[in-house]
């Protein structure tokens, strides 16, 4: 009776299918499987990204490089790993120094790495006494969470309680009176759809009992 079943689960060995397997993330990576062996998947790192550059700096004085944030990244979501500098053929210098410790780094020429809103911008120090010099750089940004403000649905002046006052403000929003912060309109979005609308004003209200 078994062998009369139509489909081939009982010798099946592989998929009718290939079908894919995907890792997405921090790490990536693909491989088909179909069932008949074993399947390896190659992954790679997705949250490094490295900024290289050069620039000339005169003896005894300081020049910024000024750069622009990799795609997708900005002051909040990404913090720097390593800075490497390099000046001659002795290869990239990924350590920091001391203005009082130089003799114990030699060729370390100071930096200073910043992340404003807009650049990230390297400074350098080229305590060479005299010529210029091309200082290449390699700058490894690591992409982190984003910190989320923390917000309680309803709560849209922040103040720990829902309360009509909440509601006027997201009619007072609706009527174009006032702006509403970020983290106020994320509070104010009563039904979750990335508006703030008429809707959510009601749902507000009822829920105060209004
Ligand atoms: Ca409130
Ligand atoms: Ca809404």
């Amino acid at each position: 009776m078994r062998n009369n079943v139509p489909g081939n689960s009982a010798t099946a060995t592989k998929l009718q299918v290939k079908r894919s397997i995907k890792l997405t993330g921090v790490i990536s990576g693909e491989t088909i499987f179909d069932g008949s062996q074993n399947a390896s998947i190659e992954t790679q790192i997705n949250d490094l990204e490295i900024i290289e550059g050069s620039i000339i700096i005169e003896a005894n004085s300081s020049g910024d490089a000024i750069l622009d944030y990799p795609n997708g990244l900005n002051e909040n979501n990404c913090v720097p790993v390593a800075t490497g500098i390099k000046y001659n053929s002795k290869g990239y210098n990924y350590v920091g120094i001391k203005n009082d410790s130089s003799d114990m780094l030699m060729n370390a020429f100071k930096r200073t790495l910043t992340l404003t809103s807009d650049n990230i911008v390297l400074r350098i120090e080229n305590s060479m006494t005299e010529g210029s010099k091309t200082f290449y750089f390699k700058i490894v940004l690591r992409k982190i969470k984003a910190k989320e403000e923390e917000y309680v649905l309803g709560d849209v002046n922040g103040d720990g309680s829902i309360t009509k006052e909440d509601a006027d403000m997201i009619q007072k929003y609706l009527m174009g009176e006032i702006a509403l912060t970020t983290k106020q309109y994320k509070a104010a979005d009563m039904n979750k759809d990335g508006t703030v609308s008429s809707s959510d004003y009601v749902l507000l209200k009822n829920q105060i009992g209004l």
